[in-house]
């Protein structure tokens, strides 16, 4: 049902399982600052231990190993490897533990695919103003072109920024994630665009520097649900939707594959919601200068963090305020016969996946895809025996595989979020996405195979026998 060379695999990020936040010279990060500010996180939790994988990388090559992944998505911690965010100085403790982690991978035959940033900034950046300044996009780059320079000749598949949508959103317009800043409708928008600028300048680096010699691939993962309008007959449910997606998916998607600029949706709306509240500075939603390096074309294939579906009607925005849900003007209703997974916003449909490949195939351009994340979570009650994730991950991956054998979208690979259970950012330990179990409570951090890691560790196999 698979190309032999399909990308079997699992993904991590450096603060939701590392620990050791001051481990041999790491550099603190926003995430550091933002759980021992108290008030942010679940239950006062913390990732300064997680699953200790600083320490405990062998368990977890153990458990990449017994599911005969072909791939493992892991994160670089850029104040692990620069622990002031800057080349001035090196903490080499921290490119040995990236080494090994590579190495090791290589020698088990699996392949790493690294992302640059997954949240953590280093908070010596942040003191500086962070992503809201417009000098962060170079210090992104010089800290990527080490990465490059130091780790580039074993990592084919990179991505720079982790779902810039979710740090830009929940990190300064929502302040549910670090830096926890709360500055609606105008942030949010600033760090997006510098988000967009920094990639854009790595996707670039990496380009004329490094791809003769290191044969990689350089993408930015983009997290979108699948939506769809309440009433599809409804003319004010299908203008929502075409917001909501200018919104979500177009605001980093339209610029880097199809235009080099903003949906001309997404513009105007936030243009004529200014005009509407009497906001009369320049537009919110930055422009892109000319004299920039261009943005359009800066990904060799498209990753995508799928997880849930939506439908959408007109919204409710939030008086006479800014903020980017009034811009947006589209809210998301769940339907009823879609069966929630533990968190309250994930809703299980796994025909959305193969709807918004399909989507992306059409969009934009038929570009090479990863599904970089998808996954199940567990709250409350233990169980080992996780037979409905074990049914997810069945019914999500036939979704995949309808996507390339019948629409012909050029899916690569498919990677299940998570390996382990961990860190889930303002959930803290409360939420579980593991295909391992992790005892939190013993100091061991004992890893354990849920069924839904054997089931899924028997489809790759499965796959790799030819079957
Ligand atoms: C992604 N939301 O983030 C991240 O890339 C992962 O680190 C994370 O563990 C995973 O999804 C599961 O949540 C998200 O609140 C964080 O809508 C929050 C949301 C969505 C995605």
């Amino acid at each position: 049902m698979f190309p032999r060379d399909f990308a079997w695999g699992a993904g991590t990020a450096a603060y939701q399982i590392e620990g050791g936040w001051q481990a041999e010279g790491k550099g603190p990060s926003i995430w550091d600052t933002f759980c021992h500010e108290k008030g942010g996180v679940f239950g006062e939790q913390s990732g300064d231990v997680a699953c200790n994988s600083y320490e405990l990388w062998e368990k977890d090559l153990e458990c990449i190993r017994q599911l005969g992944l072909t791939h493992y998505r892991l994160s670089f911690s850029w104040s692990r490897i620069l622990p002031d965010g800057t080349t001035r100085h090196v903490n080499q403790k921290g490119v040995q533990y990236y080494n090994k982690v590579i190495d090791d991978l290589l020698a088990c035959d699996v392949s790493p695919m690294v992302t640059l940033y997954h949240f953590d900034l280093p908070q010596a950046l942040q003191d500086q103003g962070g992503w809201k300044s417009p000098g962060i996009a170079s210090l992104f780059d010089s800290y990527a072109k080490f990465c490059f320079q130091t780790f580039g000749d074993r990592i084919k598949l990179w991505i720079t920024i982790n779902e810039p949508y979710v740090c830009a959103k929940l990190g300064h317009e929502d302040g549910i994630h670090a830096p926890g800043l709360k500055e609606p409708g105008i942030a949010a928008y600033l760090v997006g665009h510098n988000m967009l600028r920094a990639h854009a300048m790595v996707w670039h680096s990496y380009d004329s520097l490094y791809r003769t010699q290191q044969k990689g691939w350089v993408s930015l993962a983009i997290n979108s649900d699948w939506v769809e309008p309440l009433n599809a007959d409804c003319t004010e449910d299908i203008t929502a939707t075409e917001r909501y997606l200018a919104f979500t998916l177009g605001w980093f998607a339209w610029p880097v594959f199809v235009t080099g600029d903003y949906p001309e949706i997404m513009r105007s709306a936030i243009d004529a919601q200014s005009k509407k509240l009497g906001y009369n500075g320049s537009s919110r939603l930055p422009s892109f200068s000319k004299d920039q390096p261009a943005i359009l074309g800066t990904a060799d294939f498209f990753a995508l963090n799928y997880y849930t579906s939506r439908k959408v009607k007109p919204g409710s925005g939030c008086g006479a305020m800014l903020c980017m849900k009034s811009d947006r003007d589209a809210g998301e209703v769940l339907d009823p016969s879609w069966p929630i997974c533990g968190v309250s916003w994930l809703a299980v449909v796994p025909n959305g996946l193969r709807k918004l490949l399909k989507y992306i195939k059409d969009t934009f351009n038929n570009p090479a895809v990863y599904v970089t994340e998808n996954g199940f979570s567990q709250v409350g009650p233990l169980q080992i025996e996780d037979t409905q994730r074990s049914v997810f991950y069945r019914d999500t991956i036939l979704e995949v595989a309808k996507a390339l054998q019948e629409d012909g979208v050029n899916v690569r690979g498919y990677f299940a979020w998570s390996l382990l259970d961990n860190f889930e950012w303002a959930d803290g330990f409360s939420v579980r996405f593991g295909l391992y179990h992790v005892d939190f409570e013993d100091k061991k951090l004992c890893r354990t195979i849920y069924k839904s890691g054997r089931e899924y560790a028997k489809m790759i196999l499965k796959h790799k026998l030819g079957q």
